[in-house]
């Protein structure tokens, strides 16, 4: 039975991103499905975007304060997100009495390290659609005297404080989906304002399938679904096309970016609901953030060709590294050639932009192993004029997978503060014990130089503007240095370092 509740409202806040969150600038997804739950439950949810709302943030803030929400949620990851969230969350403290939580994936991860900051209350870990909602429920109650010692039981994943102690109750196991029809878009007044680096398309992104199958070592995935008894779970095909003719109609979208783990776990699950999409005359442009070398090597040409025809634009392909060592540390399951074969596919097929995932800095990784790596993004960018090479991410274990008992071998230390959490991404500023000076400087000029080895600029600034004609000349201009750097794996005099990290500093 549902109950309501006066329509009492909850703040949910998306803080800043850091320079990973500025070029792929999506509506927040995470605080629309918390919203969701809360919404079919009686709740007045509100969503404050600082990433698009920043200027005079505090003045916002202040006002919904005063209106007195039942909380102040906020959705936080590794990395940058970090600070904001922090400032946000210490501010409500200093203004108010209003409970802080925090879900999303750092709350998975370290929600002792979060509650051990006096300016957050509760945390919620793994799915929030249904713990949100029961939250709210339980502080009304609290609110009208109830101080009953179970009254956070039923709260799924949640993480609380009594006096010093800490407890967590179990997470919510399993998916938990939402149809779109109780995702409560209209939360959000204007969509024009999201974006993604040199795009002119109108953007949502949503999910095709939850969960993911595989077992790579060093992701967050297997641990999260260990124990479930479905690992992959795809939507239907009329669902997601309805889901789709829906944004577009009432929205505009005009590409849809999938934030599944893995589409492609069945091939034909993307088949299927794009020809459901295609029966209904609909056009949208298409993006998938997981796919993998091993399920690119099932697809024949005619299927890739039939993908293209559907409007895929972009695949979000994890190589992660050309040494057959560190790939088989990773269990990623596939070789060298296979990478290589793929990306030829992949290059016959002319119209797909592959972009690639790359992860650096691995315990145990030698300057031989990152030679190889190199060697490996040279042939790919030679077969492939349309791949993309994304800036590799700084290998950080994640409690809970198999490579942080490995990194505890060679002297990890997880962070011992939640601001230490903020290095702990591709850009964070952390150098890891196992580290030599040789593999640090090569990392560095790998991160500066990956933005500029490709087509970037021919690939993704379509939208004409005189921003981005500036971005493609001073891009060009760069390219032959870094080319030059990258390939001969020149270090020295790195003044591009600085000069990249005071712009992220700028950013974050
Ligand atoms: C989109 C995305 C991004 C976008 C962020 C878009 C945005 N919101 O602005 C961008 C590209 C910026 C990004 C960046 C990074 N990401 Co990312 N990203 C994702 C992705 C694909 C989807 C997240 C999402 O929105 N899901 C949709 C919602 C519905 O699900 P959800 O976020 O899990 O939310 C649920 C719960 O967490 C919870 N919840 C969430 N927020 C809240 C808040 C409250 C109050 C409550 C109660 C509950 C709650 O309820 C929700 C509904 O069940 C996930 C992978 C995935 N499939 O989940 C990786 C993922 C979250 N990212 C990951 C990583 C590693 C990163 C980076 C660190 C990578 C890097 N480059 O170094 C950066 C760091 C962030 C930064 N500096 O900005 C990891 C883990 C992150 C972590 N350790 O915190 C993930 C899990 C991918 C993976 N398998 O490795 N990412
Ligand atoms: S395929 Fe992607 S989501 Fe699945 S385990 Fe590997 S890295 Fe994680």
């Amino acid at each position: 039975m549902i109950r309501h509740h006066d329509n009492a409202e909850v703040l949910l806040i998306q803080p800043t991103m850091g320079i990973t969150g500025e070029f792929a600038l999506h509506p927040p997804l995470s605080l629309l499905y918390v919203a969701a739950g809360l919404k079919k439950n009686g709740f007045q949810p509100i969503i404050i975007d600082h990433r698009v709302h920043y200027d005079r943030w505090q003045i916002s803030l202040l006002e919904q304060l005063a209106r007195k929400p039942v909380y102040v949620g906020i959705t936080v990851m590794s990395g940058a997100p970090i600070r904001h969230s922090i400032e946000v969350s210490q501010f409500v403290k200093q203004h108010s009495r209003i409970p802080v939580v925090w879900g999303g994936s750092l709350a998975t991860l370290a929600p002792q390290d979060i509650l051990r900051e006096p300016f957050v209350d509760f945390t919620v870990s793994g799915s929030g659609f249904s713990s949100a909602w029961k939250l709210a429920q339980a502080l009304q109650s609290l609110a009208s005297g109830n101080d009953s010692d179970t009254i956070f039981d039923d709260i799924p994943g949640l993480g609380f404080k009594r006096g010093k102690d800490f407890f967590f109750r179990p997470r919510f196991h399993g998916f938990e989906h939402v149809p779109y029809q109780d995702i409560p878009y209209d939360l959000i007044s204007d969509y024009s304002v999201y974006t993604q680096i040199g795009s002119r398309e109108r953007i949502f992104p949503i999910y095709g399938a939850y969960g993911c199958p595989y077992q790579c070592a060093f992701c967050i995935s297997p641990s999260m679904y260990r124990d479930y008894h479905q690992k992959w779970m795809p939507l239907s095909p009329i669902e997601i096309a309805d889901h789709i003719e829906f944004l577009m109609s009432r929205f505009g979208a005009t590409e849809i970016y999938f934030y599944d783990d893995d589409s492609f776990v069945n091939p034909d699950h993307v088949r299927a609901f794009m020809t459901e999409i295609k029966r209904r005359g609909l056009k949208p442009r298409l993006s998938f953030r997981g796919a993998r070398i091993n399920e690119i090597l099932t697809m024949n040409d005619a299927f890739l060709d039939d993908l293209a025809d559907g409007g895929t634009h972009i695949l979000h392909i994890g190589i992660e590294s050309g040494s057959p060592r560190i790939l088989k540390l990773f269990r990623k399951g596939v070789t060298v050639d296979d990478i290589l074969e793929a990306n030829r596919r992949l290059a016959r097929n002319s119209r797909i932009i592959a972009a690639y995932n790359w992860i650096l800095g691995t315990p145990s990784e030698t300057p031989d192993d990152i030679a190889q790596t190199i060697k490996l993004i040279t042939t790919l960018l030679k077969e492939n004029p349309r791949a993309f090479i994304f800036q590799p991410n700084k290998f950080h274990p994640i409690p809970g997978t198999e490579l942080a008992s490995l990194a505890e071998r060679f002297g990890y230390r997880r962070p011992a503060t939640l601001q230490a959490w903020i290095d702990e991404e591709c850009e964070g500023e952390k150098i890891e014990p196992w580290y030599s000076k040789k593999t640090n400087s090569i990392i560095r000029m790998l991160q500066v130089t990956s933005y500029f080895i490709d087509r970037k600029p021919e690939l993704l600034l379509e939208a004409k503007s005189a921003k981005n004609s500036l971005i493609k000349f001073l891009m060009r201009l760069y390219r032959p240095i870094a080319r030059f750097r990258f390939r001969y794996r020149i270090t020295a005099a790195l003044w591009e370092y600085g000069v990249f990290q005071a712009a992220r500093n700028r950013l974050i």
